[in-house]
C-alpha cells in the first residue's frame, strides 16, 4: 500500500513540476532533452566535456548555464576539463590562449570587437573539438548561448564556421517602471525591480531576466521610467540600482537611469535646472560621478524632456541640443551616453503633430557631443499598428539616430493579442528612406553605416512583468527575443526568428511550427485590420488607450481621435500631402512624391496622408467605405481562423500554455469583433453607406459601444 502512494505522490509531483516547468517562466531557454535521436547522438559524441581555457565572472556564468543546458539537452552529465582530452570537448576562450594559437583564429575576430564571437568545428592534436572564440568575455557569453540556440533548434554541429558580429552597439530595454512598481503601458503584472528590498535582496528572477536578454544580445537595460522619478538619482536609490547593476555586469549588462531634467531643482532645491547655468552643470557632473562611484560601468541617461509635460531645457528657454550637451559632457569622462529622445509634440504649436519633432531636431544636426545619440520612434506619431517611417530617418546625418522600438503592446492589444512584432520592426528597418539615393534604409540609418557613425542604438519599451511567463501573453515573449535578434542582425527576417523562437518555446514539433508559424507572421496585419486599416491611427480608448475609440473628440485635439481620421460626409482620412499639412515634405523625394501621390501613395499609408472620398476606387476595384469595411471584417475572421489553427495544436502543446493561448485567442475574437463593430458603425455615421452583403451585422448599436467604459484598464500612468 505504501510503495503505492508513494509512486502516486512521485507521479503526481512530475506531472505538477513538468507542468509548472511550462508556465513560461523558462522563456526560451528551456533546456529539454533533445527529441532528434540522430542530433542526440551527434551532441552526445561532440560534447563530451567542455574547456574554459580562464577564469572571470563572465566564465563563470558561462560554467553555470553548460551545467543547466548540457544535460537537460543531451540526458546526461558533461564533464568540466582543463585541457584537450579526448574527441568532443567544447572549447571557450580567446585566439591569444596558447592551446589556440595554432588556429589563428584571431584572423576572424579583428573586427569582432568586444561582443562578436566565432564558432568553429575543427580539430586540434588529431581530436575533434569545437572552439567558442572571442576577444572578450561577453563574445564568449553570446557565442555559448548561441551554440545552445542550435542544440534547441536541432541544427547540425558538424563543420560549424560562425563569425557573428553586432551590427548594433547599445542594445537596450527600455523599462518604462515607475519606482511604486507600477510599469506605464505594461500589461505583464508589475514591475520586476522590487526596490523596497534591494540592495539586499536579490530576486533570482534578475539573474534569469540578465540570463535572458545576454541569450539575445541585449546589453542595456534602462529600469526607471522615462517619466522619470529623480528619487532614482539619489543615494538611497543608486545603491538599489548598483545591486541590480552587480547582477547584470557578469552578462555583459549595462544599466542606464532616466535623468529627471530639473533633478536639481527637485532633489537639491536648486532654483533652476537651466543646462547653461554654471552651477547647474557642475550639479549634474558631481551626480554623475557620484553614479559611477555606485556603478563604474554605468550606461547613462535616456532623457524625455519637454514631452508630454516633462520637464526639460525649453522651460528656460534652451535648446534641446543645450540640454543634451550639458548631460553628455559630465559623462563623457566616464564613457558614458545620453539618449535623448525626440518624443517630442505640443498642442500649442499650430502644426500637424507628425511634423513636430522633426522641425524641432532637424536644426540641431550636428550642434550635438559625439557621446549623444536622438531615440527616435519607429514612426512620427506614436508606436500605432502601422506608421510609415518616421521622416527623422535620414535626416540628421551628421547625429547618430538611434530606433525606439515598442515591444509591450500599447496600441496593439495589451497582453491579450497575440501580435508578433518582427514583421512591425522589419517594415521599418528596411524602408528606403533615399537619404543618400536608394538603399539609405532605416537600418542603414540606425547602425551608423549610412552616415559613418561609430555609434549605434536600438531600443525597445520592454513587455516585461512579475507575470509568470514575464509578458502576459505566452507569444509576448516571440517580441522581447525578435527585439534582441534584430538588434544584433537587422538583416534577419521575421521569419527565421520566429522559426528559431517557436523551436526553442514549444519543441521541433513540425506540426507545431508550421501551424504557429503563419499564425505568428499574419498576426499584425490581422490586428492593423481589425483595428487601424489602410493607414487610419490614433483611434483607441482615451487615456487607457484600451479598446477602440474612434469617437473621442474633446480636449487636446491632438490626444483625440477625430483629430486623426477626420471623417466626414464626403471622406475620411488626414491629408498630409503638400496641398494639406505638407508633412509628406519633410521625406526625400522619392518617397515624398510617392506618399503626395493618392495614386501611388500605397494603400496601407493611404488615410495616413490622404483625406479620400467614400466612393474612390481601390486598386481592387471596390469603393473606399467597402474595402474599409472589408478590412476590419477581414480582422475579425482572420483571428477565428487563428483559433482553428492552435485548436488544432491541443495533443501537440503542453495543456497550461495551450490553455493559456486558447483563452486569449477568445479574448483576442471578443475584442476584434468589438474594434470592428465599434470602427464600421461609427464611419457609417459619416459615409451613409451600407455594410456590404453578406456581412454579419453587428450585434449592438453604436450607442452601446460608444458607452462601454473601461476604468481600471491595465498599463496606465498613474497620477501622482
Ligand atoms: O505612447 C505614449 C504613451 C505614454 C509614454 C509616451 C512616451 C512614457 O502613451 O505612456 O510615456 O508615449 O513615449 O514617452
Amino acid at each position: 500500500m505504501i510503495r503505492k502512494c508513494v509512486l502516486i505522490a512521485l507521479l503526481v509531483f512530475m506531472a505538477v513540476s513538468s507542468t509548472l516547468a511550462e508556465d513560461g517562466y523558462r522563456l526560451w531557454l528551456r533546456y529539454d532533452k533533445i527529441t532528434d535521436s540522430g542530433k542526440l547522438k551527434q551532441y552526445r559524441e561532440y560534447l563530451k566535456g567542455y574547456w574554459l581555457t580562464h577564469d572571470s565572472p563572465t566564465m563563470q556564468v558561462i560554467d553555470d548555464e553548460l551545467q543547466m543546458a548540457l544535460p537537460g539537452l543531451l540526458g546526461s552529465g558533461v564533464t568540466k576539463v582543463s585541457s584537450v582530452t579526448n574527441n568532443g570537448t567544447l572549447i571557450i576562450g580567446k585566439p591569444s590562449h596558447p592551446a589556440l594559437q595554432s588556429l589563428n583564429l584571431g584572423a576572424h575576430l579583428q573586427n569582432a570587437g568586444t561582443e562578436g564571437f566565432v564558432i568553429t568545428s575543427t580539430t586540434l592534436n588529431k581530436k575533434k573539438v569545437i572552439i567558442i572564440a572571442a576577444n572578450e568575455d561577453a563574445g564568449l557569453l553570446y557565442g555559448v548561448f548561441h551554440l545552445l540556440k542550435l542544440m534547441q533548434t536541432h541544427k547540425d554541429l558538424k563543420d560549424l564556421t560562425i563569425t557573428s558580429v553586432p551590427k548594433i552597439k547599445y542594445r537596450i530595454l527600455n523599462h518604462w517602471d515607475n519606482l511604486d512598481r507600477t510599469v506605464e503601458r505594461g500589461y505583464a503584472g508589475f514591475s520586476i525591480w522590487d526596490w523596497h528590498k534591494l540592495p539586499d535582496y536579490i530576486d533570482p528572477r534578475y539573474r534569469d531576466y540578465a540570463r535572458a536578454n545576454a541569450s539575445i544580445g541585449i546589453n542595456g537595460a534602462v529600469v526607471t521610467n522615462v517619466n522619470a522619478n529623480a528619487l532614482v538619482l539619489t543615494p538611497a536609490y543608486l545603491e538599489k540600482v548598483a545591486a541590480l547593476a552587480n547582477v547584470f555586469r557578469p552578462y555583459g549588462i549595462r544599466i542606464y537611469l532616466t535623468a529627471r531634467f530639473n533633478a536639481p531643482m527637485e532633489i537639491d532645491k536648486y532654483e533652476t535646472a537651466d543646462p547653461l547655468d554654471p552651477k547647474v552643470r557642475k550639479w549634474w557632473a558631481d551626480k554623475v560621478t557620484e553614479i559611477y562611484r555606485y556603478i563604474p560601468d554605468f550606461g547613462g541617461f535616456v532623457v524625455k524632456a519637454n514631452s508630454e509635460g516633462q520637464p526639460g531645457p525649453q522651460n528656460y528657454n534652451r535648446t534641446h541640443a543645450d540640454g543634451a550637451n550639458m548631460l553628455a559632457e559630465a559623462l563623457k569622462p566616464h564613457g558614458g551616453i545620453v539618449m535623448w529622445r525626440a518624443f517630442v509634440y505640443d498642442d500649442k504649436v499650430p502644426d500637424d503633430r507628425h511634423k513636430q519633432a522633426y522641425n524641432e531636431f532637424v536644426p540641431h544636426d550636428g550642434q550635438l557631443k559625439d557621446n549623444v545619440l536622438i531615440q527616435v520612434k519607429n514612426g512620427a506619431i506614436d508606436f500605432q499598428p502601422r506608421e510609415p517611417f518616421h521622416p527623422l530617418f535620414g535626416a540628421m546625418p551628421k547625429t547618430p539616430l538611434m530606433m525606439e522600438f515598442q515591444i509591450t503592446q500599447e496600441y496593439l492589444g495589451f497582453a491579450t493579442h497575440l501580435v508578433y512584432l518582427a514583421t512591425l520592426f522589419k517594415e521599418c528597418l528596411d524602408a528606403d528612406t533615399y537619404a543618400k539615393g536608394p538603399g539609405s534604409t532605416v537600418a542603414k540609418v540606425i547602425d551608423g553605416s549610412l552616415d559613418g557613425h561609430s555609434i549605434s542604438g536600438m531600443a525597445g519599451v520592454a513587455n516585461i512583468g512579475t507575470d509568470r511567463n514575464w509578458c502576459g501573453h505566452p507569444f509576448g515573449q516571440a517580441n522581447w527575443y525578435a527585439f534582441g535578434r534584430l538588434a544584433w542582425d537587422h538583416q534577419l527576417s521575421a521569419e527565421e526568428i520566429a522559426e528559431e523562437w517557436i523551436r526553442m518555446t514549444f519543441g521541433n514539433d513540425e506540426i507545431v511550427i508550421s501551424t504557429i508559424l503563419p499564425m505568428m507572421m499574419v498576426s499584425r496585419e490581422i490586428t492593423v485590420n481589425y483595428m487601424t486599416p489602410l493607414g487610419l491611427h490614433h483611434l483607441m480608448g482615451r487615456n487607457h488607450h484600451y479598446g477602440p475609440g474612434p469617437w473621442v473628440d474633446g480636449g487636446r485635439p491632438d490626444w483625440t481621435s477625430v483629430y486623426y481620421h477626420r471623417a466626414d460626409s464626403m471622406g475620411i482620412g488626414f491629408d498630409r500631402t503638400t496641398s494639406g499639412s505638407d508633412a509628406v515634405s519633410q521625406y526625400f523625394p522619392p518617397v515624398a512624391e510617392t506618399f503626395n501621390s493618392l495614386e501611388k501613395c500605397p494603400e496601407e499609408y493611404l488615410l495616413w496622408f490622404h483625406h479620400v472620398p467614400w466612393d474612390y476606387k481601390m486598386k481592387s476595384g471596390e469603393t473606399l467605405w467597402n474595402a474599409l469595411v472589408h478590412k476590419y471584417y477581414a480582422g475579425v475572421d482572420s483571428v477565428r481562423w487563428m483559433q482553428r489553427m492552435w485548436n488544432t495544436l491541443e495533443n501537440r502543446i503542453d495543456p497550461y500554455r495551450f490553455s493559456q493561448v486558447k483563452m486569449l485567442l477568445n479574448i483576442q475574437e471578443k475584442e476584434a469583433v468589438l474594434w470592428r463593430n465599434s470602427c464600421v458603425l461609427y464611419f457609417q455615421t459619416f459615409s451613409r453607406r451600407p455594410i456590404p452583403e453578406g456581412l454579419e451585422k453587428p450585434e449592438h448599436s453604436l450607442d452601446y459601444y460608444m458607452k462601454l467604459s473601461f476604468p481600471y484598464a491595465p498599463g496606465i500612468r498613474p497620477r501622482w
